[in-house]
Formats: C-alpha cells, sequence, structure tokens
C-alpha cells in the first residue's frame, strides 16, 4: 500500500487508523472521508474529503484523483443500531460497501472490509469457532458482513482484485467511542470506572466474547495489507481475537487496579440476545499462518492502559 482512501474516518475505528496510517505511510497518502466534518486530527493532519459511500460516481473519481491503490472502507451501522434501523443498515452496509468495491475495482484499487465475530449465528461452534465454518448470523449487520465477505471472494476470483478482510471481535480503545455496538460495554466500563468507580452492565454474567485492544487492531490491518498475496488462502475476512471474557471476567481485572470498583447489571434484552446469537472465541489459526497475525495485549495488560488512558484525559480536561 502506498496511496490510501478510508471511509468512514470519524468512527471508533477511523479516527486511530487514520493517524497510525499516516504515521507509517506519510500524512499526504492517506486520504480521510467521511460523510460529515469531522473536527480533530483525522481532517486536520492530512487530506479530508466529504464522501457518501453510496454516491459511486464521487466514490469512483475520489479514487481516481488521489491515485488511492487501497480503499479501507470502513464506514458502516453497527449491530444494536443495525437493528433499530433495519433498512438505514442495509443500505449503508450493503449499498454502500458494494458501492465501494466497484469504485475500488473501477480504479484498480485494493479493498479492505472490516468484517465481524457478527458473520457467525447461533448455530455456529460457539469455542474455538473455525475460520470456514456455518454462517447463518440473526442480525442485519451479520447478514450484511456475510454478503460482503462471499463479494469479496466474488470479485478476488472473477476479477483478480487484491480483496482482503478481519473478522473483528469487540474492540476496545480510549480514542473515540463506538456508537450502537454489542460489545460497546467493554469500553464504557472502564470509562464508568474512572469517572464513577461503578458501572451498570447491559450483559448478562457469563456472556462471553471475542475482544480486542485497538492497538492491536490497527497492526493487523496494515500486516493484513501488506502481506504477501501469494500466501493468502481467504480472501473473504480472517477470523481475530485476543481475548475472550465476559462481564465478571472484565470486572476482576478492573479491581486488580481498583480494588473498589463495583459492578451490578441492568440488561438490555435486545444487546443480550445479539450477543448470545456470536461465538464465545475464535480460532484464529489461518490469519495466524497466512500473514502473521500476532496480538500482544491480554486482557489485563489492556485494562492497565486503558485505566490510565483515560485518567490521564480526565485530569487533563479538570
Ligand atoms: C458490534 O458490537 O456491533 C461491533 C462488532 C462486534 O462488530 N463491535
Amino acid at each position: 500500500m502506498k496511496r490510501l482512501l478510508v471511509t468512514g474516518s470519524g468512527g471508533q475505528i477511523g479516527s486511530e487508523l487514520v493517524p497510525y496510517l499516516r504515521g507509517i505511510y506519510g500524512a499526504e497518502k492517506v486520504l480521510a472521508t467521511d460523510l460529515r466534518e469531522i473536527p480533530g486530527p483525522v481532517s486536520e493532519g492530512g487530506p479530508f474529503a466529504l464522501l457518501d459511500v453510496r454516491d459511486g460516481r464521487a466514490f469512483s473519481e475520489l479514487i481516481g484523483s488521489f491515485r488511492a491503490d487501497a480503499v479501507i472502507h470502513l464506514a458502516g451501522v453497527l449491530s444494536a443500531k443495525g437493528e433499530k434501523q433495519v433498512s438505514l443498515a442495509w443500505d449503508i452496509n450493503v449499498n454502500g460497501s458494494v458501492t465501494a468495491l466497484e469504485a475500488a475495482r473501477e480504479q484498480g484499487s485494493a479493498f479492505f472490509l472490516p468484517s465481524s465475530i457478527a458473520a457467525f449465528g447461533p448455530s455456529t461452534p460457539r469455542v474455538g469457532t473455525p475460520q470456514e465454518t456455518i454462517q447463518r448470523p440473526t442480525t442485519i449487520y451479520g447478514v450484511a458482513k456475510v454478503t460482503l465477505e462471499l463479494l469479496c471472494d466474488y470479485y478476488h476470483r472473477k476479477f483478480g482484485m487484491d480483496t482482503r478482510g478481519l473478522r473483528f471481535p469487540g474492540l476496545v480503545s480510549h480514542e473515540a467511542p463506538p456508537g450502537g455496538g454489542t460489545t460497546d460495554y467493554a469500553v464504557h466500563i472502564y470509562h464508568e470506572a474512572v469517572e464513577r468507580g461503578s458501572y451498570s452492565c447491559f450483559l448478562a454474567a457469563g456472556t462471553f466474547l471475542d475482544m480486542m485492544y485497538m492497538p492491536d487492531a490497527l497492526e493487523a490491518v496494515v500486516r493484513l495489507m501488506e502481506a504477501d498475496p501469494s500466501r493468502l488462502v481467504h480472501r473473504n475476512a480472517f477470523n481475530i481475537s485476543a481475548m475472550s471474557f465476559d462481564p465478571e471476567g472484565i470486572a476482576a481485572s478492573i479491581r486488580k487496579e481498583m480494588p473498589s470498583f463495583t459492578m451490578d447489571y441492568d440488561v438490555d434484552p435486545l444487546r443480550q440476545s445479539i450477543a448470545e446469537s456470536w461465538p464465545d472465541s475464535l480460532d484464529c489459526t489461518a490469519a495466524r499462518e497466512e500473514w502473521g497475525f500476532a496480538p500482544r495485549y491480554d486482557l489485563d495488560a489492556m485494562t492497565k492502559e486503558m485505566l490510565a488512558r483515560i485518567s490521564a484525559k480526565r485530569s487533563r480536561a479538570v
């Protein structure tokens, strides 16, 4: 990758990935785009353009004029929000992504798909979920992810396009907050721990989900996109995960740093049912073997850093 166009740059991943990519490839080589203006480093630290990903002509022209050799397509509506706004989720997540894929094909660019653990469903094996297995998701977000994974395979086979993707687990970060996801509790809990010393969790005890700290996710995107294409057997999306925990596990990790931290439960039926339809823990062998996936953070290392970063930000703000 030399010149990159990123969509959805103001979101949870984009707001950290854009500065990270600019640090590696040079500020001028990474064009950040979003549906709206985003004040701060994403729009001020390098080129920025407004883009509605459903506008195929504008999309293709932007890739062409910037001479982007890869499109990192992050724009999307997350799982819980998608269940409340099904046609919006379909429009952005499927129509917008097909437009992105087509625009990238027209311009001869590579394409990165952020798939998700949501591409699996209740009939998928829950523990040690294989790279290739049953994919019958029960959310519109998951249906969209499976559709896009299949299209990435198709575009690679049919057009020889360089499609690559990751099935992200819940991502934990201290920069931009996530919005409308089911795994968001694992971010909120750290903020509430610092601000109030307690948290009311919307998922039930015993709900295990795959998770990853954002620095590992950023590194995984670059490692995959820079991988030798001849080593890549999978062109849809790779299982990746760094840890699997339930609310009790993350609370126990926080208590190691803040012994007085308390947590109770106020379970949200929608997000609980979504979480129960997803795997507990993914098998990441294909990612390790095909492009050297190697996350660095476990739960306790992530907890230490999240609490320290959020506390530092809070004391700067007061
Ligand atoms: C969500 O919870 O919707 C996302 C995801 C797992 O894709 N974080």
